[in-house]
């Protein structure tokens, strides 16, 4: 595994040079932030990037994100120009030794909580989750913690109604159509494309969502068989859906799972949620056991540390901070090391 670190860019408050005082961190997780989404990045803008990267002797494998524009997952007939646009990144990516690209095929929101800053009992404070509140929100007039409201209202509105033809079904057909539109450019180039499950993984405000299991995984490899169609193994997405088991997850799809992100969640109720500290003892989800089961299975992708707390007086970016990210980085070396020298 290759232990990786998910930066922001120049705008991120944490400088490279810190990330790469992380022990065994190979390179960072990043993006090009600043082109709309649909359009095309440029070779000036990939090579910035890595540029700053090189810099800090730090590797730019894996790109989180490429977005996927709003019309691919509608399946409206601009679809086409998009596709060819983010296949043309692609080929771009690839000329600068990237491998891997997470993305998500969630419509119109990507992750949602309901708070930022839910306080421990040991005073740090994590991103949480309840679902009544979620429930009392209204989709159309929505200032959601940590979204960055790049929609106007009526923008919102637009799209929220354009969903409403949009099935289940509909949706997944959306993303086959999607990825083989891309994948001669990722055979072309080797890039793996990862996906993000939904998270948390089951519909918001009547939006289908379809990443949410070993389900979604199974219909994903029959509908597009090619190995660079894979998956951003996400512990807190996918073990908000208490039905299922990350550790035989990680193990069965080990070989398509080309990214991890691992995090640690505490249950409240039936689907309520706060984040924890990285370590199995913290919350209810198995750290040792899901790292066992990718090692078992012969897993051999980028890892990253997800969403640490705020500790040590640390305001940072709502699950992005540098120190619990450390902290969690120093955690799964060491599982990792354990676990890989005991399975020889
Ligand atoms: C949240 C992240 C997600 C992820 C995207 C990938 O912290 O895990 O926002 O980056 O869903 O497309």
């Amino acid at each position: 595994m290759k232990m990786t670190f998910r930066w922001y860019g120049k705008s991120d408050s944490i400088p490279l040079g810190y990330i790469r005082q992380i022990p065994n961190m190979s390179g960072v997780v990043t993006a090009v932030y600043d082109v709309p989404v649909g359009e095309v990045w440029t070779k000036d803008k990939i090579a910035e990037l890595k540029k700053l990267c090189d810099n800090e002797s730090l590797e730019m494998e894996v790109i989180e994100s490429v977005p996927v524009h709003e019309d691919i997952k509608l399946g409206k007939p601009t679809r086409d120009k998009l596709i060819a646009n983010y296949a043309r990144t692609i080929r771009n990516l690839g000329e600068f030794g990237v491998k891997c690209i997470c993305y998500n095929f969630m419509p119109v929101f990507d992750w949602l909580r309901t708070d930022l800053k839910t306080v421990a009992p040991d005073g740090s404070n994590s991103l949480s989750y309840n679902h009544e509140t979620l429930m009392k929100l209204d989709p159309k007039n929505l200032h959601l913690p940590g979204w960055d409201e790049s929609y106007t209202t009526a923008q919102l509105n637009g799209l929220l109604d354009e969903y409403k033809n949009v099935t289940h079904g509909k949706l997944f057909e959306n993303l086959v159509y999607f990825l083989k539109g891309i994948m001669p450019a990722c055979d072309e180039t080797g890039i793996n494309m990862a996906i993000h499950p939904d998270d948390p993984p089951w519909d918001m405000f009547g939006l289908p969502r379809i990443i949410t299991g070993a389900d979604s995984y199974d219909r994903m490899i029959a509908a597009v068989p090619d190995k660079h169609n894979g998956f951003t193994f996400c512990t807190g997405s996918l073990g908000a859906g208490r039905s299922n088991d990350l550790p035989a997850m990680a193990e069965k799809y080990a070989d398509r799972i080309y990214f991890a992100h691992i995090r640690q969640l505490k249950y409240c109720g039936s689907s309520d949620f706060t984040e924890a500290g990285h370590l199995t003892a913290a919350g209810d989800l198995d750290v040792y056991a899901i790292v066992k089961g990718l090692v078992k299975g012969g897993f051999d992708g980028y890892v990253r540390p997800d969403h640490g707390r705020n500790i040590w007086g640390e305001d940072g970016k709502p699950g992005y901070g540098l120190y619990d990210r450390a902290l969690g980085a120093a955690y799964l070396n060491g599982l990792f090391e354990a676990i890989e020298k005991e399975s020889k």
